[in-house]
């Protein structure tokens, strides 16, 4: 196989921007170079990424492909949703295989890849949802972590009924996972008090999507987190890693937990960075539904933005994933009209998150250092993919974003390529824009179109967290 050379770019790592030429040899780097010190060699393809920047691909360690929800199920197949990821230069998922209630871990296991193997257009793993913990779960835990490669396990302190798991449930899975290395994502929400809050306001004759945030307040959010926290000291400081982080409250748990040198992580998304609940209390109708997402979209007239950004920049938040959940309006969003509480929850958004968080680069919130290490870098190490994914080393995977800060992007329905009948981020303007996407060596996106293919995306077995205190 000949090379391929990525010529004249800067070169964003852990230790912050170089001039780098960067050699792919087959699906992975061979070596980096000083600006034209490569070895001549005419056979090889050249990629000029003068005045670009030459990123790890993103990793996205929090998408829903496929996943059933409220009598209906998630609109973007493996396939589809993979191929929008690689669009937006992600170029890794780690999707959520779910066990639901009473079914065996195994068996749930099995139906998810059923979905995934083969269809995929980027490589793709799986942490485990447990919807419950009895003996048999646990059990299930160590055989996951020792022969599937799944070494996290998110549990949900929401959705009573659904996937709900009461604190015994979730005090043993943590005792569990410290014990076998793994780490324990949790949904933070208290979800026994918010359906009593959204009965409440059903009652009431409250029916219109807005109250679907309404009645999740960051109290609630922030409670769930401490509680998680605390339960997680019990079972010996098991690592925790708090998903979809919206609220301050919430967010100065985990600065506490962390200051006093606690295996306590979170991720946030960028909805939370960019929309609130205002956007959605503007929008005609029943249309508030689109932003219809768990946890939900936060006041502007409270600091929840401005501290998330700072959180990322601290490392209080380590990661930025997308929660990618998408439900079309029509028909599917739809369910919910008269009844806030049947919208399905979620928002589509694997296709622009590297874009997003960029942008918050260019708005003086964060170093392009930070934007490499929150989506790409930091999710590669807390999960086991490190440094096969996440940088650009020798020996690392060719997973690689040709980015240009020249460029533009204005993202919507007319250009996105998830399936979705619209865009939470309709009209959002990027001063950036993917220009060139690589997954193991193969070019996929370049400005003549797309060259990937279903199929081409393995599956990752990964290891532990590499990211504990
Ligand atoms: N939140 C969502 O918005 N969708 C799926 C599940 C969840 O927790
Ligand atoms: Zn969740
Ligand atoms: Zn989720
Ligand atoms: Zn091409």
């Amino acid at each position: 196989m000949t090379g391929l050379l990525i010529k004249g770019g800067t070169v964003i790592g852990p230790s912050g921007a170089t001039f780098a030429d960067v050699l792919v040899e087959g699906e992975t780097i061979a070596a980096l170079f000083a600006p034209g010190r490569a070895p001549e060699d005419t056979a090889r393809r050249e990629i000029d990424a003068t005045g670009k920047y030459v990123i790890p691909g993103g990793v996205d360690v929090h998408t829903h492909m496929q996943l059933p929800f409220g009598g209906t199920s998630a609109s973007d197949t493996f396939d589809t949703g993979t191929r929008a990821a690689a669009f937006g230069g992600t170029t890794t998922i780690v999707d959520f295989a779910v066990q639901r209630t009473g079914e065996v871990v195994a068996d749930g296991l099995a139906a998810w890849h059923a979905k995934a193997d083969g269809e995929c257009h980027i490589d793709y793993g799986f942490h485990m949802i447990l919807g419950g913990v009895d003996d048999a779960a646990l059990a299930a835990m160590d055989q996951l972590v020792e022969t599937e490669g799944i070494t996290s396990f998110k549990l949900f302190m929401a959705y009573p009924g659904v996937f709900y798991s009461d604190d015994g449930q979730i005090l043993r899975a943590m005792q569990r996972a410290r014990d076998n290395g793994a780490t324990i994502m949790m949904h933070a929400e208290n979800g026994i008090a918010i359906d009593v809050l959204i009965q409440q306001a059903l009652a009431r004759g409250e029916t219109d999507p807005i109250y679907h945030g309404l009645t999740r307040p960051p109290a609630l959010e922030a409670e769930a987190v401490h509680r998680a926290i605390r339960l997680a000291e019990v079972a010996r400081d098991c690592p925790l890693y708090i998903v979809h982080l919206s609220a301050s409250e919430a967010l100065e748990q985990v600065a506490a937990a962390r200051d006093a040198g606690r295996n306590v992580f979170a991720e946030t998304c960028p909805q939370y960075l960019y929309l609130t609940l205002e956007d959605q209390l503007g929008a005609p109708g029943f249309e508030g539904a689109k932003w219809v997402c768990s946890t939900p979209l936060r006041s502007k007239f409270e600091p929840h933005g401005r501290d998330l950004w700072r959180g990322l920049r601290t490392n209080d938040l380590a990661v930025v994933s997308t929660d990618h959940c998408p439900f079309c309006f029509k028909d599917q969003k739809e369910l919910g009209v008269g009844d806030f509480s049947k919208i399905p929850n979620g928002i589509g958004g694997v296709e622009h998150r590297m874009d997003l968080i960029y942008q918050g680069v260019v708005d003086g919130q964060l170093s392009l250092r930070r934007w490499v290490e929150t989506v790409a870098t930091t999710p590669a190490r807390m999960f086991g993919l490190y440094p096969r994914k996440g940088v650009l080393a020798p020996g690392s995977d060719a997973d690689i974003v040709v980015y240009d800060p020249a460029g533009h992007t204005t993202i919507g329905v007319e250009t996105h390529h998830m399936n979705m009948d619209h865009s939470a981020y309709e009209g959002t303007r990027i001063d950036g824009r993917v220009d060139t996407v690589i997954s193991r060596g193969s070019v996929i996106v370049d400005g003549a179109g797309y060259h990937g293919r279903k199929g081409h995306g393995r599956y990752l077995r990964r290891g532990l967290s590499q990211y504990l205190m």
